[in-house]
């Protein structure tokens, strides 16, 4: 039994105003993330949307999946943005002209009919796929979900299993900030330090029409993405250790871990052999422990594969291994420490767990991924809370997440110490991951 605060009538206007923003977000295949920020399709936001969605039209929840992996690329890569043709170019930056994603060339095997990004996002796909076919295994089995979309997913995993094990050590690095999904972390800051930003006068961002400046990333920030992206696209979107920027991301390499577990059980429902993945995910989560844990700081770090050092900085990053299966249980309590700890304060100074360390000089509660709440990654911990038997806190986290959605119209991103909105409103996997706590 989770304990929230709302009341019945409350808790039922609240999965309505979710239900209307998810319904008022679909264009017809899949969930944009905002009209006004993002009018296209993210790749771990339409994850977070099924996860919510399924709740809703298990139906729609498959299609939102479907539509993303039909943009799958011959290598296996999800890409980072599904562009939607009716949305003018200006609308988003950067757009199909920037990435040139069709005309990339056969070796990566970029689809010809569809206009992509050619980075990825965190892999939380199969572990949305799972949920998705758990909340109406019937109409999954008729429709050939899971049997369809398996090859799909064990060819993304592979994807990144294989190519992007820069670091030899059996973790995903990743080649850019937007792929961790955490667009400008205080953890990309030293290893960015040595990339020289695009002036601003090359690009016209499209973000500050619709985002104020001081909750975005800034204009260096966005001179750096671009430098970087840049480089990744001339080079054919090759994967190798020739970039300035590659760094192990211990979110991004967490959320496979346990999507590496759910594709196991999809295995299993399709009747074929779990076993590799299965060792795939134990064999994630021991690297993660050796390779990004900092015992003396209680939480994982990013690591510079470039420099081949530890991040100094905490950011959320580091605690979404709560979501890893088979997590060492001192590892686990340590994290579910820190949780509650001086740098991220759940329950004394903060009502949900922010971005960033409230500690450190770089923290800001307003900027982004510097600091604000995000739903997504509160749903992550609430989870691993759970998974760890610490169910008042996840209670407490759940109770606050819904109250911080209902007050914000479903905010972005919110200040992690009062819940005060920020970014876009009306947003996909706040909404999304709002009807799965009310579930
Ligand atoms: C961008 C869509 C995306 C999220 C990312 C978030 C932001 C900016 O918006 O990225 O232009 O891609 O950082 O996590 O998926 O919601």
């Amino acid at each position: 039994q989770k304990a929230h605060s709302l009341s019945p009538p409350e808790r039922r206007a609240l999965r309505s105003g979710a239900a209307r923003v998810l319904f008022t977000n679909w264009t017809g295949a899949s969930t944009v993330p905002s009209h006004t920020l993002y009018p296209h399709q993210w790749s771990w936001d339409s994850a977070f949307v099924a996860i919510g969605l399924r709740h809703l039209s298990p139906r729609r929840a498959q299609r939102e999946l479907e539509s993303l992996f039909g943009a799958q690329w011959g290598d296996g890569r999800v890409p980072h943005i599904v562009f939607n043709p009716a949305v003018p170019q200006a609308a988003y930056f950067p757009g199909p002209d920037f990435w040139r994603s069709s005309r990339a060339g056969s070796a990566a095997g970029a689809p010809r009919a569809v206009e992509t990004s050619g980075i990825v996002q965190p892999p939380v796909h199969a572990l949305a796929a799972l949920l998705v076919h758990e909340s109406d295994p019937a109409t999954s089995r008729v429709r050939g979900f899971l049997r369809r979309l398996y090859p799909r997913l064990a060819a993304w995993h592979s994807y990144l299993a294989t190519r992007r094990d820069l670091g030899g050590g059996g973790l995903v690095s990743i080649l850019h900030p937007w792929e961790a999904g955490m667009d400008n972390s205080p953890s990309w800051d030293g290893p960015l330090s040595s990339v020289e930003p695009v002036p601003a006068s090359a690009f016209r961002r499209a973000d500050l029409v619709a985002g104020s400046a001081t909750d975005r990333p800034t204009d260096t920030d966005y001179g750096r993405y671009v430098r970087l992206a840049t480089a990744y696209r001339d080079h054919g979107y090759r994967d190798d250790r020739t970039y300035a920027f590659a760094v192990e991301d211990p979110g991004f390499n967490a959320l496979l871990a346990a999507s590496e577990r759910a594709l196991a059980t999809i295995a299993e429902e399709i009747g074929r052999d779990p076993e590799p993945h299965l060792a795939r995910s134990s064999a994630l989560t021991g690297a993660l422990v050796e390779r990004l844990w900092q015992h003396g700081s209680g939480l994982f770090l990013c690591r510079d594969v470039v420099a081949g050092e530890r991040v100094g900085e905490r950011g959320v990053a580091g605690l979404l291994p709560l979501i890893a299966p088979g997590l060492p249980a001192t590892v686990a309590e340590a994290l579910v420490r820190t949780v509650a700890g001086p740098h991220f304060g759940l329950g004394t100074e903060t009502v949900l767990v922010p971005s960033h360390d409230l500690r450190s000089p770089t923290f800001d509660p307003a900027r982004y991924w510097r600091g604000p709440a995000w739903f997504n990654t509160n749903w992550v911990i609430e989870r691993g809370l759970r998974a760890h038997g610490a169910d008042a806190m996840a209670d407490g986290l759940a109770g606050a997440m819904l109250g911080a959605a209902a007050a914000s119209d479903f905010a972005e991103y919110v200040d992690p110490r009062t819940a005060h909105a920020h970014g876009a409103t009306r947003f996909g996997w706040t909404a999304a991951v709002t009807l799965d706590l009310l579930a």
